[in-house]
């Protein structure tokens, strides 16, 4: 009972092992070779760069490498369909460049790997899913950009994976966690979170308060323009954050990764949430603020790119409030670190007791910059 409990209090932190008696290694061995595959495990590096699920690159005695990953069923709460989200996203992008050859196109895109009993996924009896992909040889991903070509490249890659997806019938898609981008939702999780917080987090907040009740009204337009169908929703990717873009070595876009969250959206916060990592001149987790800003330079990069590759499938208006759907992204993302520093770090995986509190500094800093800058930097681009 004792056991049970302290199981479920590291699950609800989202910091649990799956199985108490034997190593990390030993599972991970164990869960591997669940999976088809004719390689030999001889060790794993955690990668360790998501907030949320856990994931090793599982490395063979011959390549190639895998990436085996861990889906945190607390915060998707259906991974089967989460799972089928993901290969038949992957099947029809397979499908759309089946025209390169065979090593291009295992390059391009994420292989899924059956268990041995032919499922997508393994379900251990310690109640964890695990999912596997082939790990994508020579390549190399970004949590700060220190170039303007790998911006243009992002661009050109996020944009590519809109432009692929638009004629995938998003209705066969389960919406993995429902009101994802949500503006009205996150709110009322941020209003929750008030009543229940501590004193103390509660008091470090106060700054804060005012400006998340002014930016209330602009934050909801987007929202406003899905609902009434002005903007279409279509198959997105809902996180694309630079760090899920792979790079070859020479810096040129590989493919997406982390297509957890794809479902229906619109392009703005896919548009956005690569601006509001490639243009800021820190990492999320940075606590010197003097150090994160917005840089424009990439901003134009990387807009280039996204045009470039998604701009056919885009209507006029789509195209006007890109810059809002980056503004939106940055805010939202600002709103749902300070709504899980006031309940106790309960989602996102946190390193110290302020993980979340500065990661939510960091972004409002960032938006803030955005703000002084996008107007003359969108006047200069027209
Ligand atoms: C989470 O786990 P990761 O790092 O892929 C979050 C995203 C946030 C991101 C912030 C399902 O993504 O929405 O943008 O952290 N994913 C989920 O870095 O909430
Ligand atoms: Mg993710």
């Amino acid at each position: 009972e004792i056991v049970q409990k302290a199981i479920a209090d590291l699950k609800h932190k989202n910091r649990y092992p799956t199985n108490l008696w034997c190593t990390l290694e030993e599972e991970l061995k164990s869960v591997f070779n669940q999976f088809e595959h004719k390689n030999e495990f001889e060790s794993y590096v955690e990668l360790a760069s998501g907030h949320i699920n856990d994931t090793y690159l599982i490395k063979t005695d011959e390549k190639p490498y895998y990436v085996l990953q861990r889906i945190n069923d607390g915060v998707f709460k259906d991974v089967p369909g989460l799972i089928n989200n993901k290969i038949s996203i992957s099947d029809h992008i397979k499908d759309k460049l089946s025209h390169l050859p065979k090593e291009t196109l295992n390059r391009r895109v994420l292989s899924f790997v059956k268990t041995k009993t032919g499922d997508k996924f393994y379900k251990a009896d310690t109640n964890s899913y695990w999912n596997m992909t082939i790990f994508i040889d020579d390549s190399v991903t970004f949590e700060t950009i220190n170039n303007e070509k790998v911006a243009y490249e992002g661009g050109k890659l996020f944009g590519e994976f809109l432009q692929l997806t638009n004629d995938f019938n998003v209705s066969n898609l389960i919406e993995v966690i429902p009101r994802f981008h949500d503006m009205s939702f996150r709110y009322s999780q941020f209003e929750d979170a008030l009543e229940t917080a501590s004193e103390k987090r509660l008091n470090k907040s106060k700054p804060y308060l005012t400006m998340v009740e002014n930016y209330r009204a602009e934050m909801h337009i987007l929202q406003s323009l899905k609902e009434s169908g002005a903007i279409k929703s279509r198959v997105t990717h809902n996180d694309t954050k630079i760090s899920n873009a792979l790079f070859d070595l020479n810096n040129e876009g590989l493919c997406v990764i982390d297509t957890d969250t794809v479902m229906s959206g619109i392009v703005h916060y896919d548009f956005g949430d690569a601006i509001r990592t490639i243009c800021n001149t820190a990492t999320e987790d940075e606590t010197n603020l003097d150090l994160v800003a917005f840089n424009k330079t990439y901003y134009k990069a990387y807009k280039r790119g996204f045009l470039e590759k998604v701009e056919s499938s885009l209507s006029p208006l789509e195209i006007i409030y890109l810059p809002l759907g980056a503004k939106t992204i940055i805010f939202i993302m600002a709103l749902r670190f300070l709504t899980d520093y006031l309940n106790g770090d309960v989602y996102y995986k946190t390193k110290y007791p302020d993980h979340n509190f500065d990661r939510a500094k960091n972004q409002f800093k960032l938006l803030q910059s955005f703000s002084e800058k996008i107007v003359q930097l969108e006047r200069e681009s027209v």
